[in-house]
């Protein structure tokens, strides 16, 4: 399997209408690539090992027990563990309660299976292929709190564009620090892709010069880095708004895409920061980064039932082959072991 079919796109996403191109034709297409039937085992075998703490205690409550209230009880406790949140849990175990009652199951291991069906049931909405080619530049602003995982990703995403013959030029928007700049320019580098700066200045600027740039050597995606913050730093989130409004004034109909970069390790918080750069922004998607390491998955649950923005791509590790389109029954299974 070199590569898997284009999921077609829901209809009626208000951010994804293909914007006016000269006659152009939308390409619509789903980076990155399917991998190899190896490396993706390796890939899935890497989510399931960074749930495996969600996974494990989820699996453990169905073994060898009667379907009762102390079932679901475990089960309530299991999810909020899970950063799963109130309101997923809620949601999950009263559609749980229903299934087991309306189709009068008695089976643990059955349970287990209807779980599974609710949970892909609610993730499905996030997941969302980005589309390419509507736009040229195609512009993407990324955004998210500190050390969430935003240069590695906009770097790894390049790479994948490439492989689907789309030109990329990076814009180095963090200019707080001079080691985000070359942190960019590394991996511009490595991908052989121009990384437009500027030694000092501020973000919208440099990220307006890269729209020009972009432009004029009839680049296919542009990807911006912008510098970590909270949602709490207000002058901070202006100053984003800011760089929003500036590219818009670049190029109009961009940014096509505000992504948020997500630390899956931050739980509860995580669902706190959509909600906010969701107001201040308008998101068009998320990256959801670090799913290999000590995070519980939950927080997805949250986000579908709170605030559904999509998720294009979840991040296993540090390599390129890492980051990888979100599929709601693959995290799913990985959840439920
Ligand atoms: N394990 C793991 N590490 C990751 C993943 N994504 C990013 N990282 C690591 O997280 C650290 C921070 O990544 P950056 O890309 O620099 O994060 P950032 O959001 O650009 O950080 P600031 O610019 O400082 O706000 C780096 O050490 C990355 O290698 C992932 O999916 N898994
Ligand atoms: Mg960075």
């Amino acid at each position: 399997m070199a590569s898997r079919p284009l999921p077609a796109k829901p209809a009626g996403t208000a951010t994804q209408q293909p914007v006016g191109d000269e006659g152009e034709e939308t390409v619509e297409i789903v980076p990155p690539p399917a991998p190899e039937p190896a490396a993706k085992r390796s890939w899935l075998s890497r989510l399931k090992s960074g749930l495996t703490k969600t996974s494990s205690s989820l699996t453990g409550i169905f073994i060898g027990v009667k379907v009762d209230e102390a079932l679901f009880e475990e089960l309530e406790t299991a999810l909020l563990m899970a950063d799963a949140g109130v309101d997923a849990t809620t949601y999950l175990l009263d559609a749980l309660r229903q299934k087991v009652r309306s189709e009068r199951l008695t089976d643990a291991q059955q349970v287990k299976a209807a779980l599974r069906t609710l949970l892909i049931e609610l993730l499905t909405p996030l997941e969302q292929s980005m589309v390419l080619g509507r736009a040229q530049p195609l512009v993407m602003m990324i955004a998210g709190v500190n050390g969430a995982g935003k240069t590695t990703s906009i770097g790894k995403l390049a790479k994948h564009l490439q492989s689907f013959n789309q030109s990329v030029m990076l814009a180095a928007g963090d200019t707080f620090r001079a080691a985000a700049r070359e942190q960019l320019v590394i991996w511009g580098q490595r991908n052989n892709v121009a990384v437009i700066q500027q030694e000092s200045g501020d973000p919208a600027a440099v990220i307006f010069d890269a729209v020009g740039a972009a432009r004029a050597r009839g680049i296919d995606v542009l990807m911006a880095d912008t510098a970590g913050r909270l949602p709490t730093q207000l002058h901070l989130m202006e100053e984003l708004r800011k760089v929003k409004r500036v590219i818009g004034k670049a190029m109009d109909g961009a940014p096509h895409e505000i992504l948020l970069v997500l630390d899956a390790n931050t739980g509860q918080n995580a669902l706190a920061q959509v909600k906010a750069f969701d107001e201040a922004l308008g998101l068009t998607g998320l990256i959801v980064t670090k799913l290999d390491g000590t995070a519980k998955g939950g927080i997805l649950a949250a986000i579908a039932r709170q605030r559904p923005v999509p998720v294009y791509f979840i991040g296993v590790g540090e390599k390129v082959e890492d980051l990888q389109p979100f599929v709601a029954a693959e995290f799913a299974d990985a959840l439920l072991g």
